[in-house]
């Protein structure tokens, strides 16, 4: 009897997230993994984002959905080039779907954007092959959810605290949500903002600039 081991599938899945991060040092492209609960608003910050960094990085995305081609028209919409991946049910995306999708996307970009299934737990286990995760985080969700989703938060290189604009409604403040990002995710650059309004998307868009910068402006292989 044949007997195949979890452990042995997860070192296959980490094969192919690796051979994604080879993949993006060789065509110098930074590949930014976006995650958030459900609604959240991913999809509405790469609407804020990408009209700013298509012109100068050339942009690619892969959209990560359950069912529907929505987020991934509304990309193609804003003339980027875009993939959607429909997982059918799974609720993450896993490194062999996005290097499916790689394959469909065209080469020359300099920025890659995953938007990963609207989920707060289980996309952060998952390693893709990304080179940074950045978690978009609604102030409609509540400051406590860093506390009780801890993983996504923990291992973000930077949190969007999203649709600030909505503040004013809701019995929160700001601060609240900084405080508890500053614990659940101390490594993380936070980055209050409205993709209605435009406020704190250039702070954002300057983050995105300097991590490419960063990551290339070292020989490969030490970047
Ligand atoms: N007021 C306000 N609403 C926003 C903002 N960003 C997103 N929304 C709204 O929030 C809802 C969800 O936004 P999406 O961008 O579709 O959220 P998402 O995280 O991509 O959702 P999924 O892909 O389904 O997980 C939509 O109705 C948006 O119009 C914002 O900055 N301010
Ligand atoms: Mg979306």
């Amino acid at each position: 009897m044949k007997v195949i081991l979890a452990r042995d599938l997860q070192a296959a899945s980490e094969r192919v997230a690796e051979a994604n991060r080879n993949r993006f040092r060789q065509h110098g492209v930074l590949a930014i993994n976006l995650m958030g609960s459900p609604g959240a608003g991913k999809t509405a910050l790469l609407e804020a984002t990408l009209p700013r960094l298509h012109p100068r990085y050339g942009c690619t995305v892969v959209e990560g959905d359950i069912a529907t081609t929505r987020d991934g028209e509304r990309i193609a919409a804003l003339g980027v080039p875009v993939v959607q991946l429909n997982t059918g049910g799974a609720c993450h995306l896993d490194p062999a779907m996005v290097a499916r999708a790689l394959e469909e996307l065209p080469g020359g970009g300099r920025l890659l954007f995953v938007e990963n299934v609207g989920n707060l737990v289980c996309p952060a286990e998952v390693d893709i092959g990304t080179d940074r995760t950045v978690v978009v985080f609604s102030v409609t969700e509540g400051p406590d959810k860093p506390e009780k989703y801890p993983l996504a938060f923990s291992r973000a290189d930077a949190v969007v605290l999203s649709k600030v604009d909505l503040l004013p409604h809701l019995d929160l403040r700001r601060e609240d949500f900084l405080d508890v990002l500053g614990r659940c995710a101390p490594a993380a650059a936070v980055f209050p903002v409205s993709a209605r309004t435009g406020e704190g998307v250039d702070a954002w868009c300057a983050w995105i600039e300097a991590q490419v910068t960063n990551q290339y402006s070292h020989p490969p292989g030490e970047g």
